[in-house]
């Protein structure tokens, strides 16, 4: 019988430095949504990479904050540090002109990961080779990767490669997910990413940063014999002020954003839908408990 082989790859990292990208590329499909804005990816999420020979279970974390300011960045950061539990090789992810002062935690963690260690220096686009060098070198200096990589993630520049090396470190193993399996999440869940990352893209300052986006309801329809979804969302704010920016004068901003949101994810389902949104204010669900835990940060 032909060999198997398969692993947990857990890629990690600051926020913004290209995590998701990353993923999304090794992967050939957007199973994350990425932004310019740090802070974008909230859980960690599964993308499953199959071949007849290949499993490779990878895992975008959010970017580690290095003083978390209330309970769901706690919580983010313990998603991110959740996987030195579970991972056959850990990557980490760091850009050109990164300051590394506050990471002694996870570098600490990753010295004593007893698996291979691959550093990729992503965004090289925005850097000369000089300059390159110099990191790669300070790098060596601070902790023993088994390999270091110069990528852009953006440009899949040097990402086939990342992987070819993945495969050869990967460990003959169980096929853990159906090889038709993509992630570990439901579709649900990509849509209210896909409804966040318009939040992230089309508000500033700290509107995105006070949302979550839940579904209310969720319907599965036929339209002229094709499928149609009839989807509801509420979007949770802190305050009365964000609501009324999240609504924008006469309704145009969340009209705009639901038009963007409703491209996505028709997209994504492959058919029509029709898209409510809604603003809902619960003051301080950032730092509590029960709505953490019904929003998935907390088990
Ligand atoms: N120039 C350049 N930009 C990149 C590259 N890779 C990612 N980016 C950009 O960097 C920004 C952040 O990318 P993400 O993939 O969302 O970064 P992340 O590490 O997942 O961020 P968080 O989820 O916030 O932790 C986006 O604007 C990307 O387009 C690259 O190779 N070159
Ligand atoms: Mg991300």
């Amino acid at each position: 019988m032909k060999k198997h082989y398969s692993g947990y790859v857990n890629i990690i990292g600051r926020p913004n430095v290209g995590k998701s990208t990353l993923m999304n590329a090794f992967l050939g499909e957007k199973m994350s949504i990425i932004t310019h804005k740090p802070q974008t990816t909230r859980h960690r999420i599964l993308g499953i990479y199959n071949t007849e020979e290949f499993q490779i279970v990878f895992s975008d974390t959010p970017g580690l904050i290095t003083d978390p300011n209330y309970k769901m960045q706690e919580a983010m950061n313990k998603a991110a540090f959740s996987i030195f539990e579970d991972a056959d090789l850990v990557i980490f992810v760091t850009e050109p002109g990164e300051d590394y002062t506050g990471e002694e935690k996870v570098l600490n963690k990753l010295k004593k990961a007893d698996v291979p260690k691959f550093l990729l220096i992503n965004k090289v686009d925005l850097s000369n080779p000089e300059a390159l060098l110099e990191l790669k070198t300070k790098w060596e200096s601070i902790l023993d990767f088994d390999e270091i990589h110069f990528i852009s993630a953006l440009n899949k520049a040097g990402t086939d490669h990342v992987l070819e090396c993945i495969k050869k470190r990967l460990p003959e193993g169980p096929v853990y997910f159906p090889k038709d399996q993509l992630s570990d999440k439901p579709e649900r869940f990509f849509i209210t990413e896909m409804i966040r990352e318009k939040i992230l893209l089309l508000y500033k300052q700290e509107i995105p940063y006070s949302c979550e986006v839940i579904i209310e309801e969720y319907k599965e329809e036929n339209r002229n014999g094709k499928p149609f979804n009839r989807i509801r969302a509420n979007i949770i704010a802190m305050r009365q002020s964000q609501k009324h920016i999240l609504i924008g004068k006469g309704g145009s901003s969340i009209k705009k954003l639901g038009i963007e949101a409703r491209k996505d994810i028709e997209k994504f389902l492959g058919h029509q839908i029709h898209l409510e949104l809604y603003v809902k204010i619960k003051e301080k669900w950032r730092d509590d408990d029960r709505l953490l835990k019904s929003f998935g940060y907390l088990n």
